[in-house]
């Protein structure tokens, strides 16, 4: 009697949590459909550096699908223990750069991060980027949430 008791309890119990996982399970794909077509992250790649190096940079381009401006806030990556989002400008004829708070996204429009413009600063570096490595970026947009992306390891020229 006991027995049969559990063991109505075990199929009750079994087909909540059903109920359950099936519920988080579509709340998860609505969220990541909407991600997937507001912001989309294409051809990223982090410069390769010698191994005495202790900083080296992402570069990426952002497209913007939604109807409302975007901003890139932050990104997380294993290779380096700060990632920052900068820019340059010319100073007495000198390229400089300099952190920005976030890079901007436009609404339908796309974002370019790229040497001589935004980028991603990688400073203290785990590990140095080899040629053929990839490495994933983890992308925090003030709209769009987190976005991640892949990123090969390629031959830059000057920064
Ligand atoms: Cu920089």
């Amino acid at each position: 009697m006991f027995q049969m008791k559990s063991y109505h309890k075990m199929l009750l119990l079994i087909s909540s949590l059903y109920v359950l996982m099936g519920c988080t399970k579509d709340m998860h794909h609505k969220l990541h459909a909407h991600m997937e077509k507001t912001i989309h992250a294409h051809g990223a790649w982090v410069r390769a550096v010698p191994p005495v190096s202790h900083m080296s940079a992402a570069y990426l381009t952002l497209i913007n699908h939604g109807d409302k401006d975007d901003q890139l806030l932050s990104v997380e990556t294993e290779l380096a223990k700060v990632a920052e989002l900068h820019n340059v400008k010319k100073k007495d004829g000198m390229m400089s750069m300099f952190p920005v708070p976030f890079v901007p996204v436009p609404a339908g429009g796309e974002q370019s991060l790229k040497p001589g413009s935004y980028h991603i600063m990688l400073i203290n570096l785990n590990k140095t980027p080899k040629l053929g490595e990839e490495y994933e970026l983890v992308l925090n947009f003030k709209n769009a949430g987190i976005v991640k992306t892949s990123a090969a390891v390629k031959e830059g020229g000057s920064m």
